[in-house]
């Protein structure tokens, strides 16, 4: 049985599309299109291809065959998703170079023919190799918090397995995947309900989507297990619903971008032997995704334990621990990183009232951009107050106001936030100058108050009121704020 294809994803060029209109149009809206034009000049996009359009698998042999990386068996399945194993750049070449005289797949069909089939993906290249710039982020996906904080803090830390110096493997979310013609990546959706992008430097990809209101369609009816491969047969008694999806379908060439909003569903098949970078991330406009994949995925690790409850001597804890080890975060990981969030944006604003003798037109933007951060985090902060392993008293000191402060990783994550929101706003340069304005900040009066050893929920909630006041009483009202946030 095939499956039905209601439509295509909309090709644009981005060089036409200005960072509201994007916004406005996709990342609001939650979606996808196919972007041209964002590549040009990208060193990745001379350097690992050929003359003839193939991959330079020479080029990756000889300058970063010694990497270790994650490759998968697109042959064999492993619970949800393909057998990984870890091998070298070079190794994973050689596979690839061998194969490739035994012409083992057939892309039209998309069957192999019994052989593995190995497809690298999640390489971490730019955290192993910052020095060589293989391309620029488009401005219009550099709202990226997620890897904006993860160059400076850590999601999780595990106490058992911490290592200082072991922190490639968890440290970002933007990755590099190459495979032959064949390979594959079967149905999902992506970690934390992020937004990503995927560039093809070379070759072809070919996407199928399902909408997030569809996505009950291909879930068992416990809607526990999803289906894995949209094009094998996939059986009726277990995925009673699945013929009723209706599809996206999509082909992603050469030199162009798609971007992938969050909870779609999406198979993926390189048609050509292709590589493609890719980025993982989130913002104010899809936090809330973020927060309910959490909320989902805790009520799930509870009751998988239920039963050993009244035996457990801190059944929370294990209940955080089980969600950290299956969702990447737990609830104290996601509430640190918003409340650190939220005072790089405070430290922001302050920087930009403070110095400026008439803020009102000049910063207008940039503003309204860290206001809407900032309404946007409350409203999760909202919803966090009412667990009660986040209140006061119920957990050990999750986050220092004062301590934050005067953490130098903070201070780089403000500052490298003021460089971004510089970049997309570009009316507004950034010579920022972290030391006054970190001072200006201890001064504000509701610092001062603000003496407390733990940051709550509750606490933040009353924080970012404190400052969205702050600034409607500046640029004449709320409304200003709050027009496109619901
Ligand atoms: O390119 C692939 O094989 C998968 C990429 C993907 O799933 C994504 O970017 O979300």
């Amino acid at each position: 049985m095939g499956i039905e294809i209601g439509g295509h994803v909309e090709k644009v060029n981005g060089k036409e599309l200005s960072y509201s209109e994007f916004v406005e149009r996709y990342l609001a809206k939650n979606k996808p299109v196919v972007l041209t034009g964002l590549m040009d000049g990208w060193r990745a996009c001379s350097d690992w291809v050929s003359d003839n359009g193939q991959p330079n698998l020479h080029f990756f042999s000889t300058h970063f065959g010694k990497s270790r990386v994650q490759v998968a068996d697109c042959g064999t399945r492993e619970f949800t998703d393909q057998k990984r194993v870890e091998m070298s750049v070079s190794e994973f070449i050689n596979h690839w170079l061998e194969d490739s005289v035994e012409e083992i797949s057939n892309a039209s069909t998309r069957e192999c023919n019994g052989k593995f089939q190995l497809y690298l993906k999640d390489w971490h290249f730019v955290k192993e190799y910052p020095e060589y710039l293989a391309y620029t982020t488009p401005l219009i996906f550099c709202d990226d918090w997620l890897n904006l904080y993860l160059d400076n803090h850590r999601m999780h830390k595990d106490p058992d397995t911490y290592q200082e110096k072991n922190e490639l493997s968890c440290s970002d979310y933007r990755f590099v995947y190459m495979g032959a013609k064949g390979t594959w990546t079967p149905l999902h959706a992506d970690v934390f309900r992020s937004y990503s992008w995927s560039a093809n430097v070379c070759g072809r990809k070919q996407w199928h989507f399902l909408a997030p209101s569809q996505c009950h369609l291909v879930f068992d009816r416990h809607m526990k297990s999803s289906v894995y491969n949209i094009f094998e047969d996939v059986s009726e008694t277990k995925f009673p619903e699945f013929k009723k999806a209706i599809w996206l379908e999509c082909t992603q060439e050469q030199n162009e971008i798609i971007f992938v909003p969050s909870g779609w569903f999406h198979q993926v098949h390189n048609l050509e032997d292709t590589i493609s970078i890719n980025h993982n991330w989130f913002n104010a406009y899809n936090l809330s995704w973020v927060w309910d994949l959490l909320l989902r995925d805790y009520n799930d690790a509870r009751e998988y334990i239920e039963d050993i409850r009244d035996i457990c001597d801190d059944f929370e804890g294990l209940c955080q621990r089980n969600l950290a080890a299956n969702t990447g975060m737990n609830f104290y990981d996601f509430f640190i990183f918003i409340a650190r969030f939220s005072f790089a944006n405070l430290v922001q604003l302050d920087y930009l009232l403070g110095n400026n003798e008439n803020p009102i037109r000049s910063t207008f933007p940039i503003a309204r951009h860290l206001a809407l951060n900032l309404i946007s985090t409350q409203k999760i902060a909202l919803k966090m107050r009412s667990v009660e392993c986040l209140q006061a008293g119920n957990h050990g000191s999750l986050l220092d106001f004062r301590d934050t402060l005067d953490d130098p990783k903070f201070l780089e994550l403000c500052m490298v936030l003021c460089r971004t929101y510089g970049l997309i706003h570009k009316h507004w340069e950034c010579t920022y100058d972290k030391n006054a304005s970190m001072d200006d900040l201890r001064d504000l009066d509701f610092i001062k108050k603000f003496d407390s050893l733990e940051c709550t929920p509750e606490d933040l909630v009353r924080f970012i009121d404190y400052a969205v006041t702050r600034l409607g009483g500046i640029y004449g009202g709320e409304n200003f704020l709050l027009s496109e946030l619901d």
